[in-house]
């Protein structure tokens, strides 16, 4: 299936502390993601990146969150340009950045959906808010942020309602949950592949029932893959690598079943940080993983 594909680039880095997420979009670019998407036969428009702002002096925590007024404000330009990219009957690719601007791109994409599907492929839960976090980061909040939890700011980019709901989301790959996303996974009952369960089930099997899951009771269908659910062995371009997860080609295979089920609504690629990678692997992986999703098959 042909796809209209309209790429934002998001240098989101206030999300945590590492300089260098900020050249991820350019990285994944320089892998050469848009020709192949090309070749592909796909209509492809590169919006370029949008601009992030640091509010004057803000470098302090508000509540143990850091950047947060910033994040905000980027957040709130992200959303406007994923809903429009929406609105115009587009599919809205986006290369991070920091996983932060999960924030964003839900609140954009979600005003198009009743039930927005979910599809989380992490090493990370990625459900804290303020009182759980053991960072202050907020790339570790975004998935709570959009279930409509945690601080009243991070919760009300675009519109004050949820974004996601908790029977809505699948997530996959997780190895280092913290204590206060364990309980939270539990209270709500999200449905998680942990590793243990993709060693268990192997990754043909865990997609194809996320795909029957989230099939019947969603509207629509977001992959948020962060470079780091791979293991970092391929993939060390990343701020906080985990041992033990997915390799490139499980990760590939999980790519393409996607694509040839055709259920994707929209996704984004995030936490490639090209100072922490070697010879951009990180960034060639995700062009890899991004044309694999479009349609490209290897033989
Ligand atoms: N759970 C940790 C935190 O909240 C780490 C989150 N880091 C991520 N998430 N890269 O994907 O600070
Ligand atoms: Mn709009
Ligand atoms: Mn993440
Ligand atoms: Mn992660």
């Amino acid at each position: 299936m042909k796809k209209n594909i309209s790429i934002i680039g998001v240098p989101m880095h206030l999300g945590q502390p590492r300089p260098g997420t900020d050249l991820g979009p350019d990285a994944i670019r320089h892998a050469g993601v848009v020709d192949k998407l090309k070749r592909l036969q796909h209509d492809v428009e590169d919006l370029g990146n949008i601009k992030i702002d640091s509010v004057a002096g803000e470098e302090q925590r508000e509540d143990n969150l850091l950047n947060l007024q910033s994040i905000i404000d980027a957040s709130t330009i992200l959303a406007e340009k994923a809903d429009d990219v929406v609105a115009a009957d587009r599919f809205p690719l986006l290369f991070g950045g920091d996983h932060s601007m999960a924030i964003g791109s839900l609140a954009g994409i979600s005003k198009h959906y009743e039930n927005l599907g979910v599809i989380w492929y992490d090493a990370h839960g990625d459900l804290n808010d303020s009182a759980t976090s053991p960072s202050g980061n907020i790339h570790g909040m975004p998935l709570a942020a959009s279930l409509g939890i945690g601080h009243q700011k991070l919760t009300n980019v675009h519109g004050e309602q949820p974004k996601v709901k908790p029977e809505n989301l699948v997530i996959i790959g997780a190895r280092d949950l913290d204590p206060g996303e364990k309980e939270l996974i539990k209270e709500r009952g999200i449905k998680v592949y942990s590793m243990r369960e993709v060693d268990e089930f192997g990754m043909e099997q865990v997609i194809q029932e996320t795909i029957a899951y989230l099939k019947d009771r969603t509207d629509g269908i977001h992959l948020s893959l962060d470079l780091d659910g791979l293991d970092p062995m391929e993939t060390p371009g990343v701020g906080t690598p985990v041992e033990g997860g997915p390799s490139y080609r499980e990760t590939r295979h999980a790519l393409e079943l996607l694509h040839d089920a055709d259920v994707l609504t929209s996704a984004e690629f995030v936490e490639v940080n090209p100072l922490l990678d070697d010879k951009n692997k990180t960034g060639i992986v995700a062009a890899n993983l991004i044309s694999a999703l479009f349609g490209e098959t290897l033989k």
